[in-house]
C-alpha cells in the first residue's frame, strides 16, 4: 500500500511549468511585497531572513553513523509494505556522514523573506499563512528554490555563523534531505517507531487535527536530536524520488521520468497515527501544493 500516491497530477505539465516559473525576478525587492515580511519574531532573527536565533541559525548536527532504515511488521504492524527494505530483509542498516538539519519546518515568515529578496512567484496561500507556522502549499521546485537561494545568501553574508560558513567553504551545501538523512534524523540509530518511542503521543506532535501549529510547539526530550515536527504538523520534501529499496544514494535518480513521484516524509496535521511514524513514506507529485505540505532543509556534505 502506498500512501499519498493519489496526490498525483498531470506530473509531465506540473514540471514543466514550474522549474519555467522558478527563475527569480530580481526587480522585485520593495519591502512593500509582502507585508510582514520583517516582522521581529521571539526566537528567530529578522536581520537573518527569519532563521532560527541559534548559533548555526537552527541547523542541529547529525553525527556520522549507521541506523536502522525501513519497518519490520512483526515488530511494527503500522508497516506499510513500501517501507520493507527488501525481500530478503525487513530493516536495512544504512550508514551517513555527518549533516545538519533543520530543527524545525521551514516558516511562513522565511518564505516571506524569501519571496520578498527574490520576487519568486509562489502561490499566495503560501504567504497567507501565521508567521511560526509551518510553510505550506509548497511544490517541490519551490522548496528547491528556496533551499538553493539560502544556499547563496549563506555563502556571502557576513551575518553567516563563521562554523556554517566553514562547513559551506569546504563542499557542504543547503539542500532538501535525502530519504536517509531524514529517516535518521527523525528516528535515531535504533529503529523506533516514532521520533520519542514506539506509540503516538498528541502530545509530542501535531497530528489528526484541523490545523498547523506553529513550529516549536512540542517539547520532545526523548527524540534523539532533539528537533521539532519530525512527526506531524506538514508533510516535508525530500530530494528522493519515491522508488523502491533499498535505498542507494548513488542511484537516486535511476528510472525517473515525468510521471515520477518525490518523497515526503513525516505526515501532516490532518493524518493518523499510522502516517507520522519515522518510516512511512508518502509520494507527492512534485508539482502538487498542498495544505499539508511543506518542508525542511539540512546542509549536506559533498
Ligand atoms: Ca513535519
Amino acid at each position: 500500500m502506498v500512501p499519498l500516491v493519489a496526490l498525483g497530477l498531470t506530473s509531465a505539465v506540473w514540471i514543466a511549468l514550474n522549474f519555467a516559473r522558478s527563475l527569480p525576478l530580481t526587480d522585485k525587492t520593495s519591502d512593500d511585497l509582502i507585508p510582514g515580511s520583517a516582522v521581529e519574531i521571539t526566537g528567530f532573527r529578522v536581520d537573518a531572513w527569519q532563521l532560527p536565533d541559534d548559533p548555526l541559525l537552527g541547523f542541529v548536527e547529525i553525527p556520522a553513523g549507521p541506523f536502522l532504515m525501513g519497518s519490520d511488521s512483526s515488530v511494527d504492524p503500522m508497516a506499510f509494505d513500501i517501507e520493507r527494505w527488501s525481500s530478503a530483509a525487513a530493516q536495512g542498516v544504512v550508514e551517513l556522514p555527518t549533516y545538519y538539519i533543520g530543527r524545525f519546518e521551514v516558516t511562513v515568515a522565511q518564505i516571506r523573506s524569501f519571496v520578498q529578496t527574490t520576487g519568486y512567484p509562489i502561490e499566495a496561500q503560501a504567504l497567507s499563512g501565521a508567521a511560526t507556522h509551518p510553510a505550506a502549499f509548497i511544490s517541490w521546485p519551490d522548496a528547491l528554490a528556496y533551499s538553493r537561494w539560502l544556499d547563496r545568501l549563506l555563502r556571502t553574508s557576513p551575518v553567516t555563523p563563521r562554523a556554517l560558513s566553514a562547513l559551506l567553504n569546504s563542499g557542504s551545501r543547503v539542500t532538501l534531505p535525502t530519504e536517509a538523512q531524514w529517516e535518521k534524523a527523525s528516528r535515531g540509530e535504533d529503529g523506533r517507531i516514532y521520533p520519542w518511542g514506539t506509540e503516538p503521543r498528541p502530545d509530542r506532535a501535531t497530528y489528526q487535527t484541523i490545523s498547523t501549529t506553529p513550529v516549536g510547539s512540542h517539547q520532545c526530550p526523548e527524540c534523539p536530536f532533539g528537533l521539532d515536527d519530525m512527526a506531524g504538523n506538514v508533510w516535508e520534501w525530500t530530494i528522493s524520488p519515491y522508488q523502491p529499496y533499498p535505498f542507494d544514494p548513488d542511484n537516486d535518480s535511476a528510472g525517473l521520468g515525468n510521471e515520477s513521484l518525490w518523497v515526503m516524509r513525516g505526515g501532516s496535521f490532518r493524518d493518523p497515527p499510522n502516517f507520522i511514524r519515522a518510516a512511512t513514506r508518502g509520494g507527492g507529485d512534485p508539482g502538487a501544493r498542498r495544505a499539508f505540505i511543506g518542508f525542511r532543509i539540512v546542509i549536506s556534505p559533498p
